[in-house]
């Protein structure tokens, strides 16, 4: 009997042998930075120890269960002044009153933080390395008021608008979603007459105006497209479907004409029309796009620390595959993901599902050419307009 045969591809015919080649082309300036920090703050290690790139504090990625939970442990900015210095900012919006069924989402930024420092800011198959191809800090969070979801919206427009008109991409780390319509409110002050399109990840249409006689975490979308900078029409919903989305939601739907897929039209066209159909929706007269990631649009098997979990979603790879169509082929001024709450996860998995999320889209971006910026994108406009606010036209 003879061996059977043995699959060998040609050279850079898989996706693997092109991640091995590209490895090589990435530099390693950001690392040697890192380590040169680390031996100065850190000191150098005790004599014992073979590797001198080892300090004797841990100051920067390794060993990964050490240290001091930024996300993917970036610099910690305290001056929140200076974040126009960066290429990317993390914010945490520690919100949780707009909640309707299970809370502890105001502890989502801490558990995504928390299980970031299991990653490395490299990818294999994107060939990415953010350490050496971005600026990144973690301006910590936003000071909520967790008995009023109004005073809350006001503190989250406010800090979103300052990232954002720096000129730095904003990554929110939720929070329920009702932080959805603070947050492009915080977008839609620096647009002038420029305007962004919504695609938003769910199961849950989040559509009505009010619940429970609060603007709660069903609701952002009602009120964001009421503002003319974000108008419903660019609103793409992609996911939605199961037994929790309200009728009264639907209704809204149905009259603003948004843009929705359920998880069947998703499989069904397939992940490149669906992503092409988000993009020619989210981009059909505006300038740029606002990605608003539910971490509940996944399978419920894969996000159990949530707030309203869902069977029958997106698989991980799926939303994923989505994600990277769609980031690397529109202009993304902003990224937040919502309703990841760790006090009902398990293993930290649904907040490390929000910290690839956050990971890719950064990595995809470089791919894209949008980071690092060369420039301030021209949809961002210096003087604030704090009236954009609006009654549904
Ligand atoms: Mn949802």
């Amino acid at each position: 009997m003879s061996d059977p045969p043995i699959f060998e591809p040609p050279d850079s015919s898989t996706e693997a042998q092109r991640s091995l080649s590209q490895e090589a082309q990435l530099p390693l300036t950001g690392w040697q930075q890192e380590v040169d920090r680390g031996l100065e703050y850190g000191l150098e290690a005790a004599a014992s120890i073979q590797d001198r790139s080892i300090s004797t504090f841990s100051r920067g990625e390794l060993p990964h269960f050490a240290g001091i939970n930024t996300f993917l442990k970036a610099p910690y900015l305290e001056d929140v002044r200076q974040v126009g210095n960066y290429d990317a900012a993390i914010v945490g919006v520690p919100h949780d009153s707009g909640t309707t069924y299970r809370p502890g989402t105001r502890f989502g930024p801490q558990g995504i933080r928390r299980i970031s420092a299991l990653y490395t800011p490299y990818n294999f198959e994107l060939g990415v390395d953010l350490r050496e191809q971005i600026t990144l800090c973690d301006v910590g969070d936003i000071f909520t008021i967790p008995a009023n979801n109004e005073k809350s919206f006001d503190q989250i427009s406010k800090g979103i608008a300052h990232i954002f008109s720096a000129g730095v991409f904003p990554i929110v780390l939720g929070g329920d979603h009702s932080i959805g319509f603070p947050t492009v409110r915080g977008i839609c002050r620096h647009l002038g007459d420029k305007k962004v399109g919504i695609i938003h990840f769910d199961r849950h249409v989040d559509t009505q105006e009010t619940d429970l006689d609060e603007r709660m975490h069903t609701c952002p979308w009602f009120h964001a497209t009421n503002m003319a900078n974000a108008p419903a029409k660019n609103l793409v919903q992609l996911g939605i479907g199961g037994w929790q989305v309200p009728r009264q939601g639907v209704k809204v739907c149905r009259e603003r004409a948004t843009n929705i897929l359920t998880v069947t039209d998703i499989t069904e066209m397939g992940l490149d029309n669906a992503a092409t159909f988000a993009l020619e929706h989210a981009l059909d007269g505006t300038d740029c796009v606002w990605i608003s990631f539910d971490i509940d649009c996944i399978d419920a098997g894969f996000v159990p620390g949530t707030g309203w979990p869902e069977p029958g979603g997106l698989l991980p790879r799926e939303a994923l595959y989505l994600l990277k169509k769609i980031v690397q082929n529109a202009p993304v001024c902003g990224l937040e993901v919502v309703e990841v709450s760790p006090p009902y996860d398990i293993s930290d998995i649904t907040a490390l599902m929000a910290t690839r999320v956050i990971c890719d889209t950064m990595a995809h971006l470089v791919l894209s050419g949008q980071l690092p910026r060369t420039a301030t994108p021209a949809y961002i406009q210096a003087d604030a307009n704090l009236n954009v606010d609006q009654q549904w036209r």
